[in-house]
């Protein structure tokens, strides 16, 4: 049986598919319309959403929070980036940092699993980087056409097929925490 992800986003569902894959496990995406909190951190979000998803469904799964902290904005706009990216986008991003040479930002995700007899278990992965000048790119969603990851020879993430995004990304991290805990957890087996 499938492990849920709790997601109506369908580029962080793929990004997380390819790295379970390599851990032998597939991911099932369940677009569940449980109410998410406005909060300051992104662990309070998560967890508080996996329990909402995980009621719901009346299933194990996990669900996941992400946002890009910049160092110049005051770490804005963090756990307010899907309201962010929805309302300015990168265009509006972009303009904010017009004549700002401090350009260091961070992405950062928490996953949240939970399962209808226990509480949240959480998983945090972050990658440094920069607010590049300009987007570039096409491919992945929201903030990947402005996001430099460190090490990356100055290239965004939406300039990066998903394999190439997993080996630096937030998510990637996050994921990769969650699945190793949860295969030394069930020995190797899916939940039911
Ligand atoms: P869920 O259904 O999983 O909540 P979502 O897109 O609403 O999907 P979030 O609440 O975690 O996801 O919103 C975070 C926003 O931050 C997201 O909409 C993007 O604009 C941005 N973001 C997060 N991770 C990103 C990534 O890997 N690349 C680009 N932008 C990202």
């Amino acid at each position: 049986m499938a492990l849920i992800f709790a997601t109506g986003n369908r580029h962080k569902f793929k990004e997380a598919s390819e790295l379970a894959s390599k851990y032998g496990l597939e991911l099932e995406m369940r677009d569940v319309n449980y109410e998410e909190i406005q909060a300051d951190e992104l662990e309070e979000i998560a967890r508080h959403g996996a329990e909402k998803a995980c009621a719901l469904l009346g299933r194990p799964c996990f669900v996941e929070d992400a946002g890009l902290f910049v160092r110049a904005l005051s770490d804005f706009p963090g756990p307010y980036s899907s309201y962010v990216f929805r309302t300015i986008g990168n265009e509006g991003l972009l303009k904010l940092m017009v004549g700002v040479s401090d350009r260091r930002a961070e992405f950062r995700s928490v996953v949240a699993y939970c399962e209808p007899s226990s509480g949240p278990m959480s998983f945090e992965g972050k990658v440094q980087g920069s607010v590049a000048l300009e987007a570039r790119g096409s491919r992945g969603f929201g903030f990947d056409p402005i996001f430099t990851p460190r090490g990356a020879s100055g290239r965004t993430f939406a300039e990066m097929a998903i394999d190439e995004k997993n080996k630096f990304s937030h998510r990637a991290k996050s994921i990769e925490g969650l699945l190793k805990w949860y295969l030394r957890k069930s020995g190797g087996r899916l939940e039911k």
